[in-house]
C-alpha cells in the first residue's frame, strides 16, 4: 500500500474540510451553519461535484438533492459509502463532510492503484441529515432509498417553503422528485466514515472504532397552553403559566434520563409567547430528542414522559400537545461486515474495538434495506456539534488505509 499517497489524501481530504467550511449561510462567515438545498448547500455542491469528477466518479443530482459519485465495477453491485453535507447551527466541521470527502479520497485511490473492482462504488454527499431546515431529520437518506412520498415534500422551512419547492429551486428536475436513487437489489451494502462525536476512543487511546448498532431516536415537539396574562396583576395562584409548566416538565425529563441507564433525552429548542418581560407566558412549545439502544424501552420511557407532561399540565391547568416528528428503530451493523472492519484493522495492527452509536447517522436509514456498517474516527476532546470539533490527520490517514482494506476485502 502506498503510504505517501494515503498520507497525502488524508492532508488534501482535511484541506476540503476547511474549504467547505466557507460554504456557510451564516450571517457571522466565521460559523458554519448549512442547511439543506440552500445557496450556501450550493457551492459546497459545486466544489464536492468537482472533487467527485476529478477522482474519476460520475456525477448526479438525485431526486432528494442529493450529489452521488458513481464508479461502475465488472458488475452491477454497487458498494454505497457517503455521509451528510448538511450542518447543524454553528457546527464543526467534520460531522458528516469528513464521511463524504473520505469516500472521494477513497474513489482517488481505486483511480491511482489503477484497480479493476468487481463491485461497483458510489459515494453519496447526502443533502439533509440533521433535519435544521424542515425539522426532520434524514431526508437526505430517505430519498436515496425510498424516494421522498408526499407527506415529506409538503414539510415547509421557516419561510414557508415546501421541500418540493426547495428541490425545484436548487436545480433537481421535476421528473426526478420523490424517486429512489438507487434500488436496494443494486446495493452489495453501506458503509460510513464518520468522527464519534464522543469521548470513548480518546479515553481508550484509540485512533478507530467499529460501530455496533446506532440508537433508536424518536423527535417531538410539545406545546403547553395556558393562560397569557399581565404579569403585574395576575396573582401566582391564579397564572395558567406554559412556561413554567414546560420547565416542570423540561426538570422531570432530565431526572428521569439521568435515573435511567442508557437512555439520553434533550430539550434543544424552547419558544414562549408572547415572549414579553411583563406578560405571563400562555403558549410554549419546545422540541424534545430522546435515544436508548433498545426500541420498547424507548417506546415505553416516550409513553412515561407523555403521561408525566400531562400530569404536570393538568396541576397547572394547562392543555398538553405532543406531534411525534420521528421514530427511528436501533439499526444493528452487519455482523459480517464488522468482522470485515474487524480483519482490516487487525492487519494494521490495530485492536478491533467496538461501540455503540448514540449519534444517528446516515446509515441508519440505509439499513432499512441494505447490510451497513460504520467506521468510527477518534473526536479529539469528544467534542462535536460545536466549532472546536475537530480530528488528527494521523487518525483520518489510518482510516482511509482501513477503508481501502475493507473495501478490498468485499471482493
Ligand atoms: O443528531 C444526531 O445524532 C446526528 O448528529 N444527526
Ligand atoms: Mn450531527
Ligand atoms: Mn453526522
Amino acid at each position: 500500500m502506498n503510504q505517501e499517497l494515503i498520507s497525502r489524501l488524508a492532508r488534501q481530504t482535511l484541506q476540503r474540510c476547511d474549504e467547505l467550511a466557507t460554504c456557510t449561510e451564516d450571517s457571522d462567515p466565521s460559523l458554519l451553519t448549512r442547511t439543506c438545498l440552500g445557496e450556501a448547500m450550493k457551492k459546497a455542491h459545486s466544489l464536492t461535484a468537482g472533487w467527485m469528477e476529478e477522482a474519476g466518479l460520475t456525477v448526479r443530482l438525485d431526486g432528494a438533492g442529493n450529489l452521488c459519485g458513481r464508479r461502475a465495477g465488472q458488475e452491477k453491485r454497487i458498494v454505497v459509502t457517503g455521509s451528510h453535507l448538511d450542518t447543524i447551527v454553528h457546527a464543526g466541521r467534520y460531522d458528516g463532510i469528513l464521511g463524504v470527502l473520505l469516500g472521494i479520497a477513497l474513489a482517488r485511490l481505486m483511480e491511482e492503484s489503477r484497480v479493476k473492482t468487481r463491485l461497483g462504488f458510489e459515494v453519496v454527499a447526502f443533502a439533509d441529515e440533521e433535519g435544521v431546515r424542515f425539522k426532520q431529520p434524514y431526508l437526505g437518506s430517505i430519498g436515496y432509498m425510498e424516494g421522498l412520498r408526499p407527506g415529506l415534500l409538503e414539510l415547509t422551512d421557516g419561510q414557508g417553503i415546501s421541500l418540493k419547492e426547495a428541490l425545484l429551486q436548487f436545480g433537481v428536475q421535476p421528473d426526478e422528485i420523490g424517486r429512489p436513487s438507487i434500488a436496494a437489489q443494486d446495493m452489495h451494502s453501506f458503509f460510513e466514515l464518520h468522527i464519534e462525536q464522543g469521548p470513548v476512543l480518546e479515553a481508550r487511546g484509540l485512533a478507530l472504532g467499529i460501530v455496533t448498532a446506532i440508537v433508536g431516536q424518536r423527535w417531538y415537539t410539545a406545546r403547553f397552553e395556558g393562560q397569557a396574562n399581565h404579569a403585574g396583576t395576575t396573582p401566582m395562584e391564579l397564572r395558567r403559566d406554559a412556561l413554567c409548566g414546560a420547565a416542570e416538565w423540561i426538570l422531570s425529563t432530565e431526572e428521569l434520563a439521568r435515573s435511567t441507564p442508557d437512555f439520553v433525552a434533550t430539550v434543544g429548542r424552547i419558544e414562549a409567547q408572547p415572549g414579553v418581560t411583563n406578560a405571563v407566558p400562555g403558549r410554549v412549545e419546545l422540541t424534545l430528542d430522546i435515544r436508548h439502544p433498545d426500541d420498547t424501552r424507548l417506546r415505553d420511557l416516550a409513553k412515561h414522559l407523555e403521561e408525566r407532561a400531562r400530569t404536570i399540565a393538568g396541576r397547572r391547568q394547562l392543555d398538553f400537545f405532543l406531534e411525534e416528528r420521528s421514530s427511528l428503530p436501533a439499526a444493528p451493523c452487519s455482523s459480517d461486515l464488522m468482522d470485515k472492519w474487524e480483519d482490516s484493522l487487525q492487519a494494521m495492527g490495530l485492536p478491533p474495538f467496538r461501540l455503540l452509536s448514540g449519534a444517528g447517522h446516515d446509515a441508519r436509514i440505509v439499513a432499512l434495506k441494505s447490510p451497513i456498517s460504520m467506521l468510527f474516527i477518534h473526536s479529539p476532546r469528544g467534542l462535536s456539534h460545536h466549532p472546536e470539533e475537530s480530528v488528527r490527520e494521523n487518525d483520518v490517514a489510518l482510516c482511509l488505509q482501513a477503508a481501502w482494506r475493507y473495501f478490498q476485502s468485499l471482493g
